[in-house]
């Protein structure tokens, strides 16, 4: 398989992981139960009764998997703080050993050549504040702005990558909406609120970050999908598309980017709520402007009309989703260059901004195997769709797209949130009985690829 696309000067490799996915340790030093600890003590919810306690270990392993990204090039790493360990109580007082296990990460990194990216949320709530109502309590807000104000001050005279939010469709839609993550509820409207205060939270917390860090870059990472009806559509499926777009994309891309929700939305959903969560002056705060997009991709969205479907989310009337279109990862996700090139070239053009690949990769039921020269792992399926995703960026791109780096999902296999461990999408395999780190043949690829852009 050769691979001999090239990018831009000073394009920005780099891999990513979150704090509840790889950490473990999540009784250590004075962090708290977050949302998903509790989530996964609940029976049927994660798959195998799985839980992120040990996970990666990460947590005592740091200058081990700093050496593991330096070995494979890497120029930046992407990684989320855990709020529980930060502020455990979730206001008030700040842990300072949870402080300084992310500062002795930074140093670490910044000492071998790495560029830390830093999301300050990637869905690890503090449990004390899921209690209060967690996303559905609008005070989330000031919440979130004091965490937000403890962790880049402590931290912003080194890190100058800060993002918000990983993905809050997730933490919105799919988790009080659909009830696939924690805290599992299925409301539709919850799906709305949870969204709006996200968004809130983020607006609050942009100018907290720049005040902390001079010449903080700021962001949010999304995860836009693009949305396709079926082949010489009918009207009733275009608007099945649009409907579809909107609860997907739009309540994302509308307020922050163009500070009002697609109308349609708010019309779509207008007999299921007022929308009186939306107050006023608050989409001026959450159209504060950004540095940079992040955008995670990994599958395009297959929608069509379908009269009479009632879909769990909200505005989605008439809407089925159809059957991905194979070949499909281990996860059932539809490989897609084509909707990765697609929703790039769409981000850019709704943010106007510079935007980071800062997700994608896929996941492969690896096996293990020892040879002459010691343990591999031959994963030709994760480095092809490796290929054709860096060819679809490239191709978004010359497009138009101002795309200023990839990074690769996962540094390391990990905790998949209600799969469990079932599933790997690690460049690194990782042995959950040993802990022990394997790089992939991927990883090895990707370091090829970096390596031969830095030569
Ligand atoms: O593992 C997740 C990650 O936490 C958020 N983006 C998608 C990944 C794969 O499902």
């Amino acid at each position: 398989m050769t691979f001999e696309t090239t990018f831009p000067d000073g394009f920005l490799w780099g891999a990513a992981t979150a704090s509840y996915q790889i950490e473990g340790a999540v009784a250590e030093d004075g962090r708290s139960p977050s949302i998903w600890d509790t989530y996964c003590a609940e029976p049927g919810k994660v798959l195998g009764g799985e839980s992120g306690e040990v996970a990666c270990d990460h947590y005592h392993r740091v200058p081990e998997d700093v050496a593991l990204m330096k070995e494979l090039g890497l120029e930046a790493y992407r990684f989320s703080v855990a709020w529980p360990r930060v502020i455990p109580t979730g206001t008030g007082a700040i842990n300072q050993a949870g402080i300084d296990f992310y500062s002795r990460l930074v140093d670490t990194l910044l000492d071998n050549g790495i560029r830390p990216f830093v999301t300050l949320y990637h869905w690890d709530l503090p449990q004390v504040l899921g209690d209060k109502g967690g996303w559905l309590n609008r005070d989330i807000k000031d919440w979130f702005a004091e965490y937000t104000g403890a962790v880049v001050g402590a931290l912003g005279d080194r890190v100058k990558n800060w993002t918000t939010l990983n993905e809050p469709w997730c933490s919105s839609l799919l988790s009080y909406s659909l009830g696939h993550h924690a805290p599992g509820h299925t409301d539709p409207v919850e799906g709305l609120v949870s969204a709006h205060h996200l968004m809130l939270a983020h607006g609050t917390a942009v100018p907290v970050i720049r005040e902390n860090c001079a010449d903080a870059e700021v962001s949010i990472t999304l995860n836009p999908t693009q949305v396709y009806g079926p082949d010489n559509p009918t009207d009733a499926d275009l608007d099945a598309v649009r409907r579809a777009d909107n609860v997907l994309n739009g309540i994302f891309f509308g307020p922050l980017f163009h500070g009002a929700y697609p109308q349609s939305l708010l019309d779509d959903t207008a007999h299921l709520t007022d929308h009186a969560y939306i107050q006023d002056g608050d989409l001026a705060v959450i159209n504060a402007p950004l540095d940079n997009l992040g955008v995670n991709n990994y599958f395009p969205t297959r929608v069509r009309h379908s009269e009479g479907a009632v879909h769990p989310l909200p505005g989605g009337d008439n809407v089925e989703e159809t059957e991905p279109h194979p070949p499909l990862t281990d996860m059932g996700w539809e490989i897609s260059p084509q909707g990765h090139h697609d929703i790039l070239v769409r981000s850019s053009q709704e943010s106007g901004l510079p935007i980071y690949i800062t997700e994608n990769g896929s996941a492969w039921p690896d096996v293990i195997e020892t040879g002459p020269k010691g343990e591999a792992v031959h994963d030709p399926d994760r480095t092809a769709y490796l290929h054709g995703h860096l060819d679809a960026a490239k191709q978004a791109i010359d497009d138009g797209a101002d795309i200023r780096g990839y990074f690769a999902w996962s540094l390391m296999d990990n905790f998949e949130w209600a799969f469990g461990y079932s599933k790997r999408f690690g460049i690194i395999h990782v042995d959950y009985d040993t802990q022990k780190r394997t790089i992939k043949d991927s990883g090895r690829e990707y370091a090829r690829i970096i390596a031969a852009h830095q030569a």
